[in-house]
């Protein structure tokens, strides 16, 4: 048995209780309809939605209180057939628990809501009450869930790492300053340095936190803060170890989804991603051959990642395909080099219907070769001393990745653009709400 919340009953609970009872239900006025004889009002609370049925004497002498409302509703359950769930309140008060609510900048009763982008993300703390905004989140917590669950199993610890950072851990571009008690200090790319040197006390741990990306361009899939989901294990054989831990991960993702938010990915009309028991893998080269684009390109371009998209799902009937061996020179300095070849890298990107979704891949782990990556781009070791400490102190081999939330649900729900299912984006013109 749940705990009692206070006296109240949810909405989705009135299906169970036993018609005659006593109820109090709390929620926010979904939708008023007065009729000749009566008056439905429709309550949304949480769980889903209840019909309270008033007569005219069951109003409140001040009116209904308008759409949005919070309120509390005390009166009886009655069976009706057509009410949601069999059940639905008779006999009641409603008594409001603030102010009347002023309309809001849409119908939220709506089965769906008629805004432009513009206008939910203006009004986001409104425009996401409406159920088929909250179930995007919905997707994304039951995410969070499978992601921790799965690496909880695995033997990983979550940790926290500093968001407020002395040097830029991705590369110098992008980088938000701040002004730390009069030093310079960035807001975190990413916790990188940070999950690496924690693969030397705990093995295997993972972050869920922002990262701040001061993303010069405006487009539909970055943001200038993201959810980062990151990972990191030591004791691994090569990136491909990393592989098999993001595939794990990513079906734990879809797995709790389903057990946790099924009503959203009915609402949503969601087709939940199929991930095959071992990862499609191609190499950086064959993956250029096949879409078709220069041999030395350095990096995959949208429409190469949308052909791959395609080609993975024709092929393997998989939603994800990893492309490894990016070249090194486009990889960030820890990137581990192909041992057989050094212009290639043991790096990979994931990309999940058509979109770059993960990066990851084994690190270098021996002091010397840290000493010798950041001299080779023309810095000096010392400006990293913090950093190289742990491999100066003895680091296993390791490797981890990184997924964006924000990217994960957009691909599953089909959005056109990241910041439809960002709660309260921030890009370059967006500071609020
Ligand atoms: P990277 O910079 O590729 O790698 O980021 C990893 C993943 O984060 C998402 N992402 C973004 N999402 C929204 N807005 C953005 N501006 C944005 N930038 C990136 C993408 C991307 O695949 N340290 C490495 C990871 C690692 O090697 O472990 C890193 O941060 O989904």
């Amino acid at each position: 048995m749940r705990p009692p919340e206070f006296p109240r009953t949810l909405t989705a609970e009135l299906a169970g209780v036993e018609p005659g009872t006593a109820v109090t239900l709390m929620g926010h006025v979904h939708r008023r309809r007065e009729l000749a004889a009566v008056t439905f009002l429709v309550i949304r609370d949480r769980s889903g939605l209840a019909q309270v049925v008033l007569r005219p004497d069951e109003l409140p002498i001040e009116g209904l209180p308008p759409e949005e409302t919070a309120v509390q509703v005390t009166g009886m359950a009655t069976a009706n057939r057509q009410a949601p769930g069999g059940i639905e309140v008779t006999a009641a008060t409603v008594t409001p628990l603030t102010e009347p609510a002023r309309t809001p900048p849409a119908e939220l009763w709506r089965p769906s809501l008629s805004a432009g982008l513009p206008t939910l993300l203006d009004h986001a703390p409104v425009l996401w009450r409406h159920p088929a905004q909250r179930a995007k989140w919905e997707l994304a917590a039951a995410s969070l869930r499978g992601f921790r669950d799965t690496l909880d199993s695995l033997g990983f610890t979550e940790v926290q790492s500093p968001k407020m950072v002395e040097s830029a851990t991705e590369s110098g571009a992008n980088v938000f300053g701040v002004d730390y008690f009069g030093r310079p200090a960035y807001l975190a790319q990413s916790p990188q340095f940070f999950k690496q040197q924690l693969v030397g006390i705990f093995e295997r741990v993972y972050e869920v936190g922002p990262v701040f990306r001061a993303e010069p361009h405006d487009t539909v899939r970055h943001l200038a803060e993201y959810v980062s989901l990151d990972v990191e294990l030591g004791f691994i054989r090569d990136h491909h170890d990393v592989l098999e831990v993001l595939r794990d991960v990513l079906a734990g993702m879809v797995e709790q989804i389903e057990n946790h938010a099924g009503a959203a990915v009915e609402r949503l009309g969601v087709q939940l991603p199929v991930i095959p028991k071992e990862l499609p893998v191609i190499h950086f080269r064959d993956a250029l051959a096949k879409v078709g684009a220069p041999s030395d390109e350095p990096d995959l371009a949208p429409e190469h990642e949308r052909a791959l998209g395609v080609w993975a799902k024709e092929t393997y009937d998989s939603d994800v395909l990893a492309v490894e061996g990016y070249p090194m020179r486009k990889r960030p300095f820890y990137t581990h080099p192909q041992p057989d070849d050094s212009r290639w890298s043991n790096s990979f990107d994931l990309i999940f219907r058509g979109l770059e979704l993960v990066t990851g891949g084994q690190r270098l782990h021996r002091h010397a070769d840290y000493v010798a990556a950041i001299e080779a781009q023309g810095e000096s070791p010392s400006a990293y001393a913090s950093y190289l400490q742990a491999f100066a102190h003895g680091m296993p081999p390791h490797g981890g990745f990184a997924l964006g939330l924000e990217r994960w649900v957009a691909r599953l729900v089909e959005a056109a653009n990241i910041r439809e299912v960002t709660l309260f984006p921030r890009d370059l013109h967006r500071l609020a709400p």
